[in-house]
C-alpha cells in the first residue's frame, strides 16, 4: 500500500529536496540526551526520528517511542532488525530487504513473521532495499544479519543491487554503513547508487561532521541519517540540521 509517508518523501526526492533522519537506538540513549534532542528539534529541522537498533530491547523501544509521540510531531518510523521489533504506535516502518546480503532471512524470512501484524496495525509501510557497505569495521548490523558487506570501493557493484531492488518493486535504497561507522559511504558510491534507480536514496553511517553530512547530500543522498554523533552530542543536530537545509532552496506545499 502506498502511504502518506511515502508519497511526501517521493515528493520531496523529485523536488531535489534534502532530509535529515535522527536515529535513536533504545538501548543507547539516555534520557537526559533524548530530553535534549526532543527540545533541539522543536528548534531546528529534523524531517524523521528512526527508531531501532540492532539489538533493541523491546521494553526501552516501546517507552522511546511513547515519548517520541507526545512530545513530538516528526514523524517516528521504525528501523527494525527483526520482525519483533514492531510497535503499533509509531507512524512507520521501514520494511527493510537486505539486498547487499545473501540471507534468506532477512531478504523475506522475517518480513512473513511480520506481514499479518502490519495488515493489522495502522503503520505505514516503506519497503525499502537496505544495503550495508564495508566501512573499515564489522558492524552490529553485519556480524547480527550474518551478511557480508558491500565492499567499499565498488560502487558498481552497488548500483546493480540497487537497480535490482528497484525491479523488484522496492520504493526506497537505503545505503548504509552501519551504525558507528568509522567513515561513510564513499561519495563515488552514492553518486552510482543515485544515478542507477530513481527512488528516494537514503544515506547512513558514520556521519558525524558537517563535511561528511555535505558530502553525502552533495553526492544525491535525498535523506542523511545521523545516530551515534547526535546521541553523544546532541547540539551536533543543529549543526547538521544546518548544513540539510543549506541545499533546500525549493518549497514544498
Ligand atoms: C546506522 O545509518 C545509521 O544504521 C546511522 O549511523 O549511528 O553512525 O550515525 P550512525
Amino acid at each position: 500500500r502506498l502511504t502518506s509517508l511515502y508519497d511526501a518523501l517521493t515528493k520531496r526526492y523529485k523536488l531535489g529536496h534534502k532530509s535529515l533522519a535522527v536515529l535513536l537506538d533504545p538501548d543507547n540513549l539516555d534520557e537526559t540526551s533524548c530530553q535534549r534532542i526532543l527540545e533541539l528539534s522543536t528548534q531546528h529541522t529534523v524531517d524523521y526520528f528512526f527508531v531501532g537498533g540492532s539489538l533493541v530491547m523491546s521494553s526501552h523501544q516501546a517507552a522511546l517511542i511513547r515519548l517520541l509521540k507526545s512530545q513530538s510531531a516528526v514523524p517516528v518510523l521504525l528501523f527494525p532488525s527483526h520482525s519483533l521489533h514492531l510497535d503499533a504506535q509509531a507512524d512507520g516502518i521501514l520494511l527493510l530487504s537486505l539486498i547487499s546480503g545473501r540471507n534468506p532471512e532477512f531478504l523475506i524470512g522475517q518480513h512473513v513473521l511480520a506481514a499479518p501484524l502490519l495488515r493489522q496495525s495502522n503503520l505505514q509501510v516503506l519497503p525499502t532495499g537496505y544495503m550495508l557497505v564495508d566501512t573499515g569495521r564489522q558492524t552490529t548490523a553485519s556480524y547480527m544479519s550474518g551478511t557480508t558487506p558491500l565492499p567499499y570501493d565498488k560502487p558498481t557493484i552497488a548500483a546493480c543491487t540497487a537497480m535490482a531492488g528497484e525491479l523488484l518493486g522496492l520504493r526506497l535504497i537505503y545505503l548504509d554503513g552501519g551504525s558507528g561507522a568509522l567513515y561513510p559511504v564513499s561519495s563515488a558510491m552514492v553518486q552510482a547508487v543515485r544515478q542507477a534507480v530513481e527512488l528516494p536514496l537514503i544515506v547512513g553511517g558514520g556521519i558525524n561532521t558537517v563535511d561528511k553530512a555535505h558530502a553525502a547530500l552533495s553526492a544525491g543522498a535525498d535523506v542523511i541519517v545521523v545516530g551515534n554523533h547526535i546521541e553523544k552530542e546532541p547540539g551536533f543536530l543543529e549543526h547538521v540540521s544546518q548544513v540539510v537545509q543549506s541545499f533546500n532552496n525549493v518549497d514544498v506545499a
